[in-house]
């Protein structure tokens, strides 16, 4: 069995995090190192590796993550400002957790393009 990510760690509650929002699919913490006044990360419960081992049967999974930033987005009031989602792929991505996830930032207005 391969080590269990860091993200896998905070699903099974054996580490903590500041969850936002919980589904059966998915959950929602606070980034460690936010890099805006919103800073969320939204992880499948499915481990998957990196967006390039996302499968065909992992589409619903991917466009909930969508769904459930929107619905935070909604809740916590930033919808019509808007957000920025971002999934980081690989080491040019800048990926560092090997657990799929969809940052959500919000809060300020952000720059584009993204370097
Ligand atoms: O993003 C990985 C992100 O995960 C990065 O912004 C820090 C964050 N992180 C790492 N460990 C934790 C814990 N334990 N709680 C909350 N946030 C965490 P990447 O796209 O892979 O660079």
């Amino acid at each position: 069995m391969t080590e269990k990510t860091i993200f896998s760690k905070i699903i099974d509650r054996e580490i903590p995090a500041d969850i936002v929002y919980e589904d059966e699919v998915a959950l929602a913490f606070k980034d460690l190192n936010p890099q805006a006044p919103v800073h969320l990360l939204i992880i499948p419960k499915k481990a998957i590796a990196s967006a390039n081992d996302i499968t065909s049967a992992d589409r619903e999974i991917i466009g909930h993550l969508h769904w459930v930033a929107a619905q935070i987005a909604e809740r916590d009031g930033f919808a019509a400002d808007g957000y920025r989602t971002v999934m980081n792929c690989n080491d040019n991505g800048g990926q560092t957790v090997y657990h799929i996830h969809l940052h959500l930032l919000a809060g300020k207005a952000f720059g584009w393009p993204p370097y």
